[in-house]
């Protein structure tokens, strides 16, 4: 008998290294510098990451969404990796969306973009559908690709909705990241990211997603991103423990153990030349 099942694609790797929610002197592996978030990043690229989501913090060490620091984060990271540099625009909980907006003053090549309010543990996490489309509407009219971030089973029907009445974003292929486990949205099981894997299926052809399962829920989703054909996105910003009793030594190490079972799951990681592609995000021009 021939096998008919095709092979699984190769995973991109995403590192947020950083979030807005740890702080420094919690967790002291946190990279809040430039140095230290440029550091991690390329040390995450040689492991195999192909994206760097990225929060940036001020001289305290509180987050930020100060232009001019979004700005040389771009540009470092730039300078230094070859990794897709993707801001977020979900900021702290307390940001404004004038300044969330903002964000995209700072031109990535990439930025998040969360489909819908979510309760985040004792705080709200609000996106109001206006807010959402004002950001879908200005990445597509400046080229910059979303990832679409999706806390619970509604937002895909909601990215729907988006697409079908704002059009495909930038370069014309649609990706999301499942964000698991946070207490107020999806569970962290196999069970829910099934019940995504299905959803998708009513998104354009060729949707493609990652998954990131927050704190105890990083094992259980990653592997079932993996054996759907999902993508990953690991690090400090969502995961703080490694093992039970066992705090996180660096991004990197976290980036180490997504990178290997990926290529036990026989789907090695994606260099960022090829994350673009699959992306629909225009190549560097060689030097830039
Ligand atoms: N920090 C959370 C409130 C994103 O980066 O786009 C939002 C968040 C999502 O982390
Ligand atoms: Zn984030």
């Amino acid at each position: 008998m021939t096998a008919t099942t095709p092979w699984a694609p190769p995973t991109l790797v995403t590192v947020a290294p950083t979030g807005a929610e740890s702080t420094k002197s919690a967790v002291p592996a946190l990279p809040v510098t430039l140095d230290e978030l440029v550091r991690t990043a390329r040390e995450c690229e040689a492991l195999g990451a192909g994206v760097v989501h990225v929060h940036v913090r001020d001289d305290d060490g509180a987050p930020s969404l100060d232009p001019g620091r979004l700005r040389d984060a771009v540009a470092a990271l730039r300078a230094a990796t070859g990794l897709i540099v993707q801001l977020s625009t979900g900021g702290a909980v307390t940001d404004s969306e004038a300044d969330r907006l903002a964000v995209l003053d700072a031109a990535p090549e990439m930025a998040s973009c969360t489909m819908g309010t979510v309760n985040f543990g004792r705080d709200v996490f609000l996106n109001r559908w206006e807010f959402v489309v004002e950001l879908h509407t200005r990445m597509q009219d400046r080229g910059i690709v979303p990832e679409y971030e999706i806390f619970d089973l509604g937002h895909l029907a909601a990215l729907g909705r988006l697409l079908d009445r704002y059009g495909l974003p930038a370069g014309g292929h649609v990706h999301l990241d499942l964000v698991m486990g946070v207490p107020g949205g999806m569970p962290g099981t196999a069970e829910a990211l099934l019940a995504c894997r299905q959803a998708i299926r009513d998104l354009p052809a060729g949707t493609t997603f990652s998954a990131t399962g927050v704190g105890r829920t990083t094992l259980p989703v990653m592997l079932a991103a993996l054996a759907t054909g999902g993508h990953l996105r690991v690090g400090l910003e969502d995961t703080v423990t490694y093992a039970p009793g066992q705090p996180v030594e660096s991004n990197l190490q976290l980036v180490a153990r997504a990178v290997a079972f990926a290529r036990l799951a026989q789907r090695p990681p994606l260099p960022p030349t090829e994350g673009r592609r699959l992306l629909g995000i225009p190549a560097r021009a060689a030097g830039a």
